[in-house]
């Protein structure tokens, strides 16, 4: 036997925790399939599609929130965190999926909402009931008023989706009563973490579920939490909506890493469970903070989601991305698209060069280091639906801006499973958002049949990511490249190429291991990328 095998044995992860370079796949589950016909995605439905899941080669699924909620912004306002809601399946649908993804090894990742509740949960209900110096209001942030008759909010904030960050309640003899704070929608309450009922509580829900089996959890709004003293007003308030800045009074506060520290010590406890934070934050030595070795295990790095197709600029958000985890050896995260964030399609100019670019940005996203977070809808190239008829639009942002801000409705359209119209196999009722009638083509069912189809690219490269030793090493090397161009190197050997100029460009030396796009006559068409070996 002299011939080398045509794949090399795989890379040996067990050195290192397996979410140290996985593939996470989002699944937003209103959204994925259907399994009861109402309309609406549930979990039983992620269940049925667990054999595509394993077949597109990821590791681990992120599943928003499917806690017990009124659904006033898709999950995100929980009014029980320990149960499932009914619409997605209730517990034992969660239950079921947990047994089988780890049958398949897959593993399930949770996401956690310890920001706010939902003002239907219990607590809320009794704070609103209990009157003005209760411990009952103590859990969030109720507070008095300004101006004659406390009639003005407490201070300037805004909140998230538009509208002052304040509603005020009736008391219970009738009389208008104090405010409390929701930096998100008024039925998000703000919880009170220096309440050390919260934390008691919310280590509840943790261990809960743990317990149950799950692999850990994405912490929604983890830059949040914790509040300034005496909730002053902002210098400055900025109009924009659904925006994040470092210098908001809202987010990012010092007393947020004491609650990750006590997250961290519950998590400890399953060694193999982890925490990915929803961190907002830009600068680059505050980001590092939150994952430090007694903090969060990951968290999102927005960088390249946020970045246009440009080389430079692309390489930049790499660069940055790096530099924020580096100093404290955490795992880089990458990311392009999620749930509040226009389709990368979309953003990258739609049609076919938009395609093209997403498809580009895949190959180089998979061929960083870290762990990868990969939206479901995003292997199928789906564009955003931006033109959603005014009267089906659900995201809270539509509402509290006055019609302004349509919100993020246009990248949450439910997957086209198969078939020619819609609903395409999602589900055997309506819709909960309208399907485009063009997406025929993008089914899973089409693509899987077609060697050049988005969701092909994706398989191929998620199986060469995680059987070539080429993909080892923690670092990246910049190459030199033309203008509009940007390659770098793995210590394993991989050379990721790409190119965002107008002209073709000549590869490296090598192999070429996959490429987004067909070479022409050698040479790397623009909106590509290309892996070297
Ligand atoms: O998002 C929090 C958050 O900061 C976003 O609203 C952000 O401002 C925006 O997406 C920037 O583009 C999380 C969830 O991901 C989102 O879906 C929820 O609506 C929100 O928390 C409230 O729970």
């Amino acid at each position: 036997m002299t011939d080398a095998p045509a794949v090399r044995a795989p890379v040996d992860r067990t050195t290192q925790p397996w979410w140290r370079s996985a593939v996470f796949y989002q699944v937003y589950p209103r959204s994925f399939a259907d399994s009861g016909g109402d309309g609406v995605g549930d979990l039983g439905g992620v269940r049925d599609k667990l054999g595509y899941l394993e077949l597109l080669g990821v590791d681990a699924l992120w599943i928003c929130p499917v806690m017990r909620s009124p659904m006033a912004d898709g999950g995100y306002d929980v009014a029980d965190p320990r149960d499932i809601d009914p619409l997605f399946g209730g517990l034992v649908a969660m239950d079921e999926l947990i047994a089988e993804a780890h049958f398949r090894h897959l593993k399930i990742t949770m996401d956690l909402v310890p920001n706010h509740t939902s003002s239907e949960h219990p607590w809320f209900l009794a704070a609103r009931d209990a009157g003005p110096g209760s411990p009952e209001r103590a859990r969030y942030y109720f507070r008095d008023g300004r101006g004659p008759d406390g009639a003005e909010p407490p201070n300037n904030w805004p909140s998230i989706f538009g509208g002052p960050a304040w509603t005020r309640v009736t008391e219970p003899d009738g009389t208008p009563g104090q405010w409390y704070l929701h930096i998100f929608a008024p039925e998000q309450p703000d919880l009170n973490w220096e309440n050390p009922e919260v934390a008691a509580d919310f280590e509840k829900t943790l261990r809960f579920w743990l317990d149950r089996g799950v692999d850990g959890f994405r912490i929604d709004v983890a830059h949040g939490m914790a509040k300034p003293e005496g909730l002053p007003d902002m210098a400055e308030v900025k109009s924009a909506l659904l925006v994040n800045d470092d210098d908001d009074l809202r987010f990012n506060q010092p007393g947020v890493h004491e609650i990750h520290r006590r997250i961290r010590k519950v998590l400890d406890d399953y060694p193999e469970a982890i925490t990915v934070g929803e961190v907002w934050v830009n600068d680059n030595v505050r980001f590092s903070e939150y994952v430090r070795p007694d903090e969060l295990h990951l968290a999102f790095n927005f960088r390249l989601a946020e970045t246009e197709f440009d080389a430079d600029a692309i390489r930049d958000a790499i660069d940055n991305s790096l530099a924020a985890v580096g100093p404290v050896s955490a795992t880089p995260t990458w990311t392009l698209s999620n749930h509040d964030i226009k389709r990368e399609v979309t953003r990258y100019g739609d049609g076919a060069a938009g395609v093209a670019r997403a498809r580009a940005m895949l190959l180089l996203e998979l061929g960083l280091p870290g762990s990868v977070f990969i939206y479901n809808g995003a292997e199928l190239g789906l564009p955003n639906v931006d033109d959603l008829p005014d009267e089906v639009l659900q995201d809270p942002a539509w509402e509290r801006s006055g019609h302004t801000e349509r919100g993020r409705d246009g990248c949450r359209v439910p997957i086209p499973w198969e078939g020619a119209k819609p609903p395409f196999g999602f589900t055997t009722g309506q819709p909960w958002l309208p399907m485009p009638a063009d997406w025929a083509g993008l089914t899973v069912e089409t693509q899987l049949e077609e060697l050049g189809s988005t969701l092909s690219l994706y398989r191929m490269a998620i199986e060469l990511r995680r059987i070539r030793p080429e993909f080892a090493g923690d670092f990246i090397e910049w190459y030199g490249s033309p203008p509009g161009c940007l390659a770098f190197r793995r210590k394993g050997g991989l050379v990721c190429v790409l190119n965002a100029s107008a002209t073709p460009t000549q590869l490296p030396p090598g192999d070429v291991l996959l490429a987004s796009a067909p070479l022409e006559g050698g040479q790397l068409p623009p909106n590509t990328a290309a892996w070297l070996v």
